[in-house]
């Protein structure tokens, strides 16, 4: 630990002169501002290194001293500051932002606490806190000299900036990531506290504390309402104040050029106050007058949904805002009144314009202000774009067609690729003859047809390298062993019944039946492997953990099937797992009901990392497919458009009657197969499933897509066989995988919505 510490430091002393020069220089021109409640950095020390091109130099010294830098490098706790695929999009923007030497700015919260750390007892998840820079971490740089005042009816309070420095690969800019702590205004009450109220002095303290101390956990239900609300109002308002000071201080008091210099990307709705934030310091502290401040915000303001799922929609009691800030309530309700009165003049009827108003009833609707107010509105794949614009937003895209536009995400390949398959990276330098591939990777493109056969034995020998290593890893962290030899099958994101990890288990249950009904059935290896955080209030999900918890326990120590399954929960899932886990895949389980993954991501890192996708034709694998064609990939189920029209007679009981195995696997719920450990849990699953509940029954139609799943599945496993045929797949995935870095979504932006020029630092 000490040894990372000061290597980290060392790092961030070597770049403080070209971030600084990078600071100034941004700050003259435009710029973009990335608004983020999350931030899922993961660690920073090789990124960093590798970075700067001193992953040599460092391996070298640590040696010198008897000091191996992996196991340095493995010391380092994740920055866990997001719950899942929107945060860690965030942090690979932010990557590819200062690679292409882009002024861009993430502003967000300095959460003590991460996500929730996440242990199994007997299958249930258990969560405990993430305190990630408790013991010192050298990657952030507290700013108090440019704190801001963020003002509450209730309280005031200090926010401090703490700035993550963002290096790119192979330049000199150095980019920043600005995260805000609360703290109280004064250190102590000592007032209160010499008036015998300690407590009191204590409790102000901690109040204020609270609005940065924890990352919420819940990506799908509302809890701590009221603070949750206070830290969105918290980063927007310090953040805004800071811009607004910058363009003063270069540009002078007139705000009204801000939105030639200052664009503001709202990553979904977690940052939407700051537009009323952005009205209230227009108005009240620079004296403009609304149609003017209007004017100013309507072209600051773009906005990226992440998400079709209704409970994810953020929607707020006014109350709320009433008690903690009653000038913003005050900003929102003129919004609400002249967004009325604009549409009743534009002929839309009653009806239309309450659904669409930014406040109904005692609701504020955080989308609907974000549609209003963007001068871009965007979705981040293909088809939940065309989704966004036919169904959710629908009302906003036949008034603001022109608003609405795609940006299929990326993710980087700096560390998705280079720094996680160093395997592999060295054999796509050799075949390229060139590293340009880590800035440039549509370069690949170049060599899907051009290699010959002995790069398909080396994409085989790496990947069963990669295998051997990520077995060692999981024996001691897992205490599991499995054979570099099976066929290594993944699932890792969120859980979710939408991304239907019991789909997956369903398979591997009926897998297990089969062996067991057959025992010289003819079947390859298998290793199965989940990793899957469940927000602590979602019993359900839990349930699906306890499940295939359950599966694994009956699996794995059945003697009888010869270790022809195994199955391995990798337990507290983050981003330096997932950099064990996806150089290893085989074969990439995408397999959400079409329709509600917005993207996915994960999708592109095993692609990029050569395994295989298994999917339906839902958000970004559409695109993945099209990349690499038909043979390339293995796509299963009812499309979105199917689905419309199956989901109107769908009896699941009919596919549990009459799907072979299906039967027998929904029983083992509630039959005594598995055991829930009397929690009525798996109970719960089967009804799920089978009895109609508000939505129907199995809303996600698990039961319905388990027979095309089995087939497809059972032919790629079939498929692996052939060692060479399987290798040719996954090279074409390989070099394909050049529209999915990040590098090419953000050029996108850049080009297309922020209006940005690469700044380059000299
Ligand atoms: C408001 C609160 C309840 C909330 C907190 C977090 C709501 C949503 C979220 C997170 C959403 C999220 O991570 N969405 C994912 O965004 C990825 C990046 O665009 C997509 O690839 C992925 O499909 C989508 O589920």
């Amino acid at each position: 630990m000490e040894v990372w510490q000061g290597l980290s430091a060392s790092v961030v002393g070597r770049i403080a002169d070209d971030w600084q020069a990078t600071d100034a220089a941004y700050k003259a021109g435009r710029q973009e501002h990335y608004f983020s409640a999350e931030f899922l950095m993961g660690r920073a020390l090789l990124n960093n290194l590798s970075n700067l091109g001193l992953v040599d130099e460092a391996r070298g010294a640590l040696a010198s001293f008897g000091i191996d830098l992996s196991q340095v490098l493995e010391r380092e706790p994740d920055a866990a500051l997001g719950n899942g695929g929107l945060g860690r999009l965030a942090a690979c923007f932010l990557d590819s932002c200062a690679t292409l030497e882009l002024p861009v700015t993430g502003y967000g919260i300095l959460y003590r606490y991460g996500l929730f750390k996440q242990l199994f007892d007997n299958g249930f998840q258990t969560e405990h806190p993430d305190p990630w820079m408790e013991e010192g971490y050298p990657f952030v740089i507290r700013r108090e000299e440019q704190q801001r005042i963020v003002r509450y009816a209730d309280m005031w309070v200090r926010a401090i900036p703490h700035d993550m420095p963002i290096t790119g690969y192979g330049t000199c800019n150095v980019g920043t990531l600005r995260l805000w702590k609360a703290e109280p205004m004064e250190q102590f009450d000592y007032q209160a506290f010499n008036s015998q109220h300690f407590t009191d002095a204590i409790v102000e303290r901690e109040r204020t504390s609270d609005i940065s101390r924890v990352l919420y956990p819940n990506d799908t239900t509302f809890e701590g309402k009221v603070l949750r609300v206070r830290q969105q109002y918290f980063f927007c308002s310090a953040s805004l104040q800071e811009i607004v000071d910058n363009y003063i201080e270069h540009h002078g008091e007139d705000l009204t050029n801000f939105a030639r210099y200052n664009s503001i990307q709202l990553n979904d709705t977690h940052p939407v106050l700051s537009i009323p934030e952005l009205m209230r310091i227009l108005l009240d502290e620079h004296g403009m007058g609304w149609d003017e401040a209007w004017e100013v915000v309507t072209h600051t303001f773009a906005y990226t949904n992440h998400t079709v799922l209704a409970e994810a929609l953020e929607k707020w009691e006014m109350q709320i805002f009433d008690r903690l800030f009653p000038r913003i309530s005050e900003i929102v309700r003129e919004i609400d009144r002249r967004f009325r009165e604009d549409m009743n003049k534009r002929g839309l009827d009653g009806q239309t314009i309450e659904y669409m108003a930014p406040v109904s009833g005692n609701q504020v609707r955080m989308a609907w202000i974000a549609c209003y107010a963007s001068y871009s509105i965007n979705g981040v794949a293909a088809l939940h774009t065309e989704i966004i614009k036919r169904e959710t937003l629908r009302e906003w895209h036949a008034i603001w067609p022109e608003r609405f536009n795609n940006k299929t995400n990326g993710v980087t390949p700096r560390r998705w690729l280079n720094q996680c398959n160093p395997r592999l990276a060295s054999l796509l330098t050799e075949v390229t003859s060139s590293d340009a591939w880590v800035k440039d990777l549509s370069v690949l493109a170049d060599y899907t047809d051009s290699v010959d056969d002995s790069v398909y034995d080396r994409l085989n020998e790496i990947k069963h390298a990669n295998k051997a290593d990520f077995a060692a890893w999981v024996a001691e962290r897992e205490g599991v062993e499995i054979d570099p030899d099976a066929i290594f099958d993944v699932q890792i994101k969120r859980l979710h019944e939408y991304k239907r990890q019991l789909l997956n288990a369903f398979y591997i249950l009926d897998l297990y039946f089969r062996i067991k009904g057959d025992p010289t059935l003819d079947v390859p290896k298998r290793v199965f492997v989940f990793g899957a955080k469940a927000a602590p209030g979602y019993i359900r999900a839990k349930a699906i953990i306890k499940f295939i918890s359950e599966v694994a326990r009956l699996v794995n120590n059945d003697e009888g099937i010869d270790d022809r399954i195994k199955v391995v929960f990798v337990h507290n899932y983050n981003v330096s797992p997932a950099e064990h886990i996806i150089p290893a895949a085989d074969v990439s389980e995408q397999i959400s009901m079409a329709g509600k993954e917005a993207s996915g991501t994960s999708n592109m890192k095993f692609m990029m990392n050569g395994a295989l996708t298994l999917g339906t034709l839902d958000g970004a694998n559409v695109e993945i497919r099209d990349a690499v064609g038909d043979d390339n990939a293995y796509i299963f189920g009812a499309t979105e458009e199917q689905l419309t029209s199956l989901k109107q007679d769908y009896d699941p009981r009919w596919h549990y009657e009459n799907v072979s195995g299906l039967k027998r696997v929904i029983d083992a719920l509630t039959d005594g197969t598995l055991d829930d450990n009397g929690s009525g849990w798996f109970h719960d699953l089967r009804q799920s499933l089978m009895e109609p509940g508000w939505e129907g029954p199995d809303v996600y139609y698990v039961l319905g897509d388990f027979e095309s799943y089995r087939d497809v599945k059972d032919k790629m496993a079939a498929d692996h066989a052939d060692a060479h045929g399987w290798a040719r797949k996954t090279w074409v995935n390989i070099t394909k995988s050049g529209r999915f870095s990040s590098d090419r979504t953000i050029r996108d932006y850049a080009e297309q919505v922020w209006r940005l020029d690469p700044t380059p630092i000299r």
